[in-house]
């Protein structure tokens, strides 16, 4: 069968099964937005491309799809960068689908001209560069494998306009399906090392104060329901990173929450006084570690992931395993059912230990006297308890990020959406509109700071033209919050360039120039019920800015280079 390139293009995208496209045309890419019209994939015109990245990310967070964008040359391959590195950080699979200038032209400084490969490759797991037509098919099929296996991440491809054109003879090609894959040195890794369970076996068994430190790989690995086995199993505590909230439940009895910069007290300290930690999916980043050298001093590492690159490269692991953490733990387990000496050690002044820190440091904060502004952790508790138990929460990045983190109860896995890594403000309310595209069928929140919101809101536009029913709670300090909270506590509060002001712009008025309901809370005993009106609107997205308290700080908080051992508590628990 003959075809041109860009029909060659669409049909390749039908064929792994792509059903919605992110995008917004341009010159390079007019050939290829012309058989989308005869494509049975649904394209979401965007606003700005990076809310097609930030889309296909929630999209690919919640599906555990690959998330698919499609932008024009030089701006539009540009405009995408920075969802590319923050799926990069975030492990998340993207296909990127770039316009280029003609074959002939590239060098040339030609309008609309970039080095979108040159430019994107240290943010991407691979890209490509196609030169013929007749690559396509496998080029594409290429990189949805490669986005979506081991360790998953973006994958951009580059496409010049005249092998796309109908009208250029070198667009033409023999259409045949594309059979298998020939990436030499692209091996991820599915062997479990029976060695190597044999040796972490050994380490669990003998531990006396173990706890697993799980991260966004469990999600990655779809393996929630292997972590729960280990945990109920050993009957070991459970710490779930920023990015695998969700990934344990909350409410089960050996979930400890969230570690790290802003964790909560018992989940940090439990890892920093540790015997053994029991590594699933996570990479030491520095927001959980605080000080390397002071991290987990006493802890034997049990250390497994899907990526090579990642064992031993913060901290040198006792048991280092690549693997996929779904086949890993299910070894282990089965490992651990074989062995009779499972629970002769005697952990129960461990767990009365960690009890013990759960009791004396809850997450806590002062309510407000009435009158004053509303307070943030409240907010979040009245749109926790007030929506389904599955509803999928997005966030942006600063305090609320870390709020919404710490507050919520994440009892299902992929129902938490954020932009970890990379921290990319602007991040939440794209991200929510292609997580709603992807779960139709479930509520979809996103939380947001007045500071991120006015970086991508005009995606709303998006969302309204498109009848997709993202509601949207801007958490309105008046502040960049996050900046402000540093220069409170380490700046002796010199405010520099961090006010934004409550009303500049008119929130609400914005909001419904876009074709959004919005509403405007101030009063504590509004709140409830306006969550409860939003909760039914459901034929366009809707907006509520809570008006919260200005000087509200995160804590726990352990501050930037310093040991988890010196974590600063709520106010109220100091002393
Ligand atoms: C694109 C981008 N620019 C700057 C920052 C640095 N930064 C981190 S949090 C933050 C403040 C966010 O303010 P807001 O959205 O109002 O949320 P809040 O912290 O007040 O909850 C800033 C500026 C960032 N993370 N991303």
């Amino acid at each position: 069968m003959k075809l041109n390139g860009g029909q060659a293009l669409m049909k390749s995208l039908e064929l792994e099964g792509v059903d919605v496209l992110f995008g917004l045309p341009g010159g390079a890419t007019l050939p290829l937005y012309d058989p989308l019209i005869d494509s049975s994939i649904r394209h979401i015109l965007v606003r700005h491309e990076q809310g097609a990245g930030h889309m296909a990310e929630g999209y690919a967070h919640v599906t555990g799809r690959a998330g698919v964008a499609l932008v024009t040359s030089g701006p539009g391959a540009t405009n995408i960068v920075t969802p590319l590195c923050d799926a990069y950080m975030d492990s998340i699979p993207l296909v990127v689908i770039t316009g280029q200038v003609p074959y002939a032209a590239i060098g040339t400084d030609a309008f609309q001209e970039a080095d979108t490969t040159g430019i994107t490759m240290s943010v991407t797991k691979h890209n490509f560069l196609v030169t013929e037509a007749q690559d396509i098919p496998q080029v594409i099929h290429d990189a949805f494998h490669i986005a979506t296996t081991g360790r998953p991440g973006p994958v951009l491809v580059d496409i010049p306009k005249d092998i796309v054109d109908p009208n250029n003879p070198r667009s033409g090609l023999d259409w045949h399906e594309p059979d298998g894959h020939d990436l030499p040195g692209y091996n991820p890794a599915t062997e479990v090392d029976p060695e190597l369970i044999r040796r972490a076996a050994d380490l669990i068994v003998a531990a006396e104060r173990p706890v697993i430190y799980s991260g966004g790989g469990i999600l990655k690995a779809r393996a929630a329901e292997a972590l729960r086995d280990l945990a109920e199993l050993t009957e070991i505590h459970v710490v779930t990173t920023l990015m695998n909230r969700g990934g344990f439940p909350d409410d089960h009895p050996l979930c400890l929450g969230m570690p790290g910069m802003h964790g909560n007290y018992t989940a940090v300290t439990a890892l920093q006084e540790s015997d053994l930690l029991i590594t699933l999916g996570a990479r030491f980043d520095d927001r959980v570690t605080g000080k390397v050298d002071a991290f987990a001093p006493h802890a034997k590492i049990i250390h497994v992931d899907i990526d090579a690159a990642e064992i031993d490269k913060v901290r040198r692991a006792d048991v280092g395993m690549r693997g996929d953490c779904r086949a890993v733990i299910e070894a282990l387990v089965a490992e651990l059912r074989g062995r009779s000496g499972l629970h002769t050690v005697d952990r129960s002044s461990w767990n009365q230990t960690i009890s013990g820190w759960q009791e004396r440091y809850p997450l806590t904060y002062e309510q407000s006297a009435p009158g004053e502004a509303l307070k943030p952790q409240f907010v979040l508790e009245q749109l926790r308890d007030g929506t389904p138990d599955d509803t999928i929460v997005v966030s942006g990045v600063g305090q609320h990020q870390m709020w919404t983190s710490q507050w919520w109860k994440f009892n299902h896995p992929y129902t938490w959406v954020n932009s970890g890594g990379l921290g990319t403000m602007g991040f939440a309310v794209p991200a929510a509109i292609g997580a709603k595209v992807g779960r139709p069928d479930r509520m979809v929140w996103a939380v947001d700071g007045d500071g991120c919101w006015q970086m991508t809101s005009q995606e709303l536009v998006t969302a309204a033209a498109e009848r997709i029913p993202v509601k949207i709670a801007i958490l309105n300090n008046a502040y960049l919050g996050m900046v402000r909270q540093w220069q409170e506590m380490f700046y002796d509060e010199r405010y520099s360039e961090v006010y934004l002001s409550p009303d500049l712009p008119d929130y609400v008025g914005w909001s419904r120039a876009m074709g959004c309901e919005a509403f405007r809370v101030e009063d504590v005993d509004e709140v409830e019920s306006v969550i409860a009106k939003a909760n039914e609107i459901d034929d366009r997205p809707v907006v509520v800015e809570f008006r919260v308290e200005s000087a509200e700080k995160v804590f726990p908080m352990v501050p930037s280079g310093r040991s988890n051992s010196d974590i600063v508590v709520d106010p109220s628990q100091q002393g």
